[in-house]
């Protein structure tokens, strides 16, 4: 089986101090974060930033200050920047970090209820949109997918050339709008995809740690974090990103399996180190 690749979604949008007060929001937040998700065996990190008052922002030269610092500090790891940003932003806010080049980003494929009166809003054509100035920029997409039906977009718009083989997809389970986060959804889902495919899971909330095994089972790979789930157990807050990592790969060694490299993950993904 192939290396397992842990994805650390350090900070996300909607997640405050109050859920958890070490949310990282500062630059040195986010690198103290990213580093501690390294240290423990994330090599990608899935960057949302803020301003220093944790309001979310996908502002250019906020991005490259966080990336910056945290390649400073940790110059192999792969960081993804969000193209998702928060609920309400326009695409071309959203897209801002595509022009800082990074080798991955994320492309949101269809619309859902997000919670409440919130809707996270990408039309298809707001998709193709996307996935043809990531294709410009020579970024690989992950694709997150919310839903089975965002699948079926994905394989749609790959076949129309908006989105190029093989595809790296990650099932975002447990939204309050999207698909459950059972094991049964998780089977449904990962049959759909092509058989050159790659996949991540991002188990929400109290789904995070049972998905992730089956993805460990499986062969397929692991996203975990504070922009999907705050507690290392339950009714415990977890202490940072990198306690949630160290769980991730505890439980990948009791399965027998063993934990990519940044290197590995960019051969495994195809991605080349810009
Ligand atoms: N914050 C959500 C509205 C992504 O990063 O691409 C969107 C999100 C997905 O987090
Ligand atoms: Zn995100």
């Amino acid at each position: 089986m192939e290396k397992l690749i842990i994805t650390a979604a350090i900070c996300g949008a909607e997640v405050t101090k109050e859920h958890n007060p070490n949310v990282p929001y500062t630059i040195e937040e986010c690198v103290r974060e990213a580093g501690l998700a390294y240290k423990a065996g994330a090599s990608i990190i899935h960057l949302h930033v803020r301003t220093d008052d944790g309001t979310p922002t996908q502002d250019k030269n906020r991005f490259k200050m966080v990336m910056d610092a945290i390649h400073a500090k940790y110059p192999d790891v792969i960081i993804q920047p969000s193209t998702g940003g928060a609920v309400g932003m326009t695409n071309d806010e959203r897209l801002q970090p595509t022009e800082l080049n990074p080798e991955m980003a994320t492309l949101d494929c269809g619309t859902l209820n997000f919670g409440g009166d919130e809707i996270f809003e990408n039309t298809e054509n707001t998709i193709k949109y996307f996935g043809e100035k990531m294709i410009d920029r020579g970024i690989k997409p992950e694709l997150e997918v919310f839903d089975k039906s965002m699948i079926d977009m994905a394989l749609r718009l790959n076949k129309k050339g908006f989105i190029k083989s093989p595809m790296h997809f990650d099932f975002v389970m447990g939204v309050n709008g999207g698909i459950s986060g059972t094991l049964r959804d998780f089977v449904f889902l990962r049959g759909s995809i092509p058989a050159d495919a790659t996949y991540t899971v991002a188990g929400i909330g109290r789904f995070e740690f049972p998905l992730a095994v089956a993805a460990i089972i499986d062969g397929g790979h692991v996203r975990v974090g504070f922009e999907d789930n705050t507690m290392i157990s339950r009714g415990i807050v977890a202490e940072s990103n990198g306690q949630l990592v160290e769980k991730v790969v505890r439980l990948a060694k009791e399965l027998g399996r063993e934990i990519a490299t940044p290197a590995e993950a960019r051969e495994i993904l195809g991605l080349k180190k810009k």
